[in-house]
């Protein structure tokens, strides 16, 4: 893991778009060859996004081909994110565009050695491919430009293996590393630091550590085991949790969206949030109390994102079995970013992969306190046009942050849950029934109240479960 005291890794991000596949023409200029050096190409995020957001943002939900692929320059924004995120510092880029794929080494090999000088003028210590590397590739490659490299996969393992906290996320990252680093074994000598990440943690004195396959077999059989295991506790936990009727609604979305910080501000907790991709690996769950004053779980859990190495998303299997069983997911999406459909075109393809897709949904769009008034109009307008098409999907604007239309967000829940529904009646109740006046006043929402002859007249929404126990004061 990196530590603070050390100097930040200098990486060099290279873009990588084949004009073969991805979407016709790409709607944003690229250069073909462009290298930018350091200063420049080290702006954070939080300004990209900020500049981009008044761009074409929801005109991307204009295009038919709604599983349109991101540009290059998306792409590259968002590996720009998340190389950062993992702790490194960007020292330059280069974007490549050719017709196909070199097998050998996914680009040509004088690209690599314009690339090879590039990054040595900047000193770079990595170089970060936009694109995912065969072993074969990253090795012909190192060869060429003689300095590590690294591919999309492996930063995002390098990512979620600094933040993971739990030993149930540790174990789950641990995994995906071993299995993404075994098919590298052969043909160089692998430390067992290597596996550990990419970024910033490099062995000590570069020993060569372990080479054994059957070795990283064994160890990959005993964390499955102790996967197992935490899946059979957090099982248990579930079980106790459903046999209490309580709805639970899952938050997810694409990294980034502010899933956390919605769930906060939801649930009056603290989770931390951060401008920093993937910073929820571990899932946590926490009760809230609806407008109806029934109960309600939120979980908040793991980011998606496009091309989520499949290894992570079995990995993950188990922390995302909260997706799975909830009562009703809420997709959050970032109405900020100028790739929002994109991302939720991917977020839509992993609940699929989940076969959560065909739950019942509650679309948020998130952030919008970045979006001038006019912007905020126009993903209203898209919104009502869409809504056929969505199919009573409903969406509702929210900013998590400044707690705009959080109130509106829980009414809609409340309607969504079918679980002890409350239903509206009037209730004559003696005044000296205080205990159950109490808890009528603690589970229902009291919509009138008068005082007549020792008896107090209520009209108000009480859940089922409720009502089941003032029945003989129901007079409606
Ligand atoms: N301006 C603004 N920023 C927000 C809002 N909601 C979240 N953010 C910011 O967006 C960033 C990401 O927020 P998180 O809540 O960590 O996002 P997340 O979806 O949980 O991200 P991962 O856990 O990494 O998948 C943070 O810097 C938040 O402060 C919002 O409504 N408005
Ligand atoms: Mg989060």
């Amino acid at each position: 893991m990196l530590n603070p005291s050390e100097r930040r890794e200098r990486a060099f991000l290279v873009g990588v778009e084949f004009r073969t596949k991805g979407r016709a023409g790409g709607a944003r200029k690229t250069n073909s060859a462009t290298i930018t050096p350091g200063a420049q190409a080290a702006r954070d995020h939080a300004t990209s996004v900020a500049a981009s957001s008044s761009s074409s943002s929801f005109l991307a939900a204009d295009s038919p081909d709604f599983s349109s692929d991101f540009t290059s320059e998306d792409s590259l924004d968002e590996l720009r994110a998340l190389a950062t995120s993992a702790g490194a510092e960007i020292a330059g880029e280069f974007t490549q565009r050719r017709d196909r794929p070199e097998p050998a080494t996914l680009i040509g090999k004088g690209k690599l050695e314009e690339i090879a000088g590039a990054s040595a003028s900047v000193s770079a210590d990595v170089i970060l491919f936009d694109h995912d590397l065969s072993p074969s590739q990253q090795r012909n490659i190192e060869r060429v430009v003689d300095t590590r490299v690294i591919d999309r996969t492996q930063l995002i393992l390098d990512i979620f293996a600094r933040h993971a906290r739990t030993r149930e996320g540790q174990l789950q990252v641990e995994l995906a590393q071993l299995e993404y680093m075994l098919p590298r074994l052969a043909g160089r000598g692998v430390e067992m630091s290597q596996i550990r990440g990419g970024i910033g943690t490099r062995g000590p004195g570069e020993t060569q550590l372990e080479t054994d396959r059957r070795k990283i077999f064994r160890r990959v059989r005993h964390v499955k085991q102790q996967i197992e295991n935490v899946r059979r506790i957090r099982a248990q936990q579930r079980q106790r949790r459903e046999s209490v009727p309580v709805a639970t609604v899952a938050l997810v979305g694409y990294t980034n969206a502010g899933k956390s910080t919605l769930f906060n501000a939801l649930t009056k907790s603290n989770v931390a949030s951060s401008s920093r991709m993937f910073a929820t690996l571990d899932p946590t769950i926490r009760g809230a109390e609806l407008p109806s004053k029934r109960k309600v779980l939120f979980s908040d859990t793991v980011g998606f994102i496009r091309h989520l190495p499949h290894t992570l998303v079995s990995a993950f299997r188990a922390t995302l079995e909260e997706v799975q069983r909830a009562t009703l997911i809420m997709q959050v999406s970032d109405a900020s970013s100028p790739v929002s459909a994109e991302q939720d075109a991917q977020v839509e393809s992993v609940l699929k992969e989940l076969e959560a897709d065909k739950k019942p949904r509650l679309r948020v769009m998130n952030k919008i306190d970045l979006l001038l008034p006019k912007q905020r109009e126009s993903l209203r307008d898209s919104d009502l046009r869409d809504h056929d098409l969505l199919n009573h999907e409903q969406i509702i604007h929210v900013s998590a942050a400044k707690g705009i239309g959080l109130s509106t967000l829980l009414d809609r829940v409340d309607a969504l849950l079918d679980e002890d529904r409350p239903r509206r009646v009037r209730l004559r109740i003696p005044q000296k029934e205080g205990k159950m006046l109490a808890l009528l006043e603690a589970r229902a929402r009291i919509y009138s109240r008068q005082y007549q002859d020792g008896l107090v007249v209520l009209e108000a929404d009480a859940p089922a479960s409720l009502l089941r126990r003032l029945r003989e004061w129901v007079v409606e």
